[in-house]
């Protein structure tokens, strides 16, 4: 199977955690995007979906899915999302489309997190993917800095403004020995908005597409 089409597989069995869901909290990224095809088939089912980015909207509204605010529905019950890395702990990176802010906002609501991803996704240890950090754009340089005292390689992630209106450092370099305490000490870094460990609230499923099959973590 081809990395796209284990995508969809994986998209497909997240299918089977939103029975008697009305309202589901919605990733983003190319994995999603699949997940929103398939959820489309459920549209007279459901409410509608709480998403985690303007793309992940403009895809549940070209699909007929209503967009709700996470303010009027409250407490979600699932939140289906994609991750760049997942660890054996179901801790992650996560932000390669820029969307780590509402994703983690996002999860931080749901009683249940279920993680989509193909098998390219599996480490054992988090960092190989350069860590993303959304920042306040006056503070760029600052946390740079401060990134680099952590033994990180920040690299502006130049022409991205993130749906909230900031930037984003792609952390290269880190090794995460640690994914929570790390998480920890780059949210105290004043300035930074979110950074892209998912650990202190990692996933409650991972979905691996792995050869012809989907394997449940
Ligand atoms: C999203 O999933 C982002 O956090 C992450 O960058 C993205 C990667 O997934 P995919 O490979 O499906 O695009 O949640």
């Amino acid at each position: 199977m081809t990395q796209d089409e284990l995508k969809q597989k994986v998209a497909q069995a997240a299918l089977h955690y939103i029975k008697d869901v009305s309202i589901i909290g919605v990733g983003t990224g190319s994995t999603v995007k699949h997940f929103i095809d398939y959820l489309a088939d459920f549209k007279g089912q459901i409410e509608g979906a709480v998403s985690s980015s303007e793309m992940s909207t403009a895809h549940l509204k070209k699909v007929g899915i209503p967009v709700l605010d996470l303010n009027s529905v409250g407490t979600l019950d699932v939140y289906v999302d994609g991750a760049d890395e997942v660890t054996p702990h179901k801790h992650m990176i996560k932000g390669g489309g820029g969307a780590l802010t509402r994703e983690k906002i996002i999860g931080a609501a749901s009683k249940q997190f279920v993680c989509i991803v193909d098998e390219t996704k599996c480490v054992d240890v988090l960092g190989k993917f350069p860590l993303p950090v959304e920042v306040i754009p006056m503070a760029r340089s600052y946390v740079a800095r401060e990134l680099v005292k952590l033994g990180g390689q920040p690299v502006w992630r130049e022409n991205v403004i993130t749906d909230n209106h900031n930037v984003i450092l792609d952390v290269h370099n880190l090794d995460i020995i640690d994914p929570i305490k790390l998480e920890q000490i780059i949210n105290n870094i004043t300035g930074v908005v979110t950074v892209g460990i998912f650990a202190m609230r990692p996933a409650d499923v991972v979905l691996v597409g792995k050869g012809d099959e989907v394997i449940t973590r």
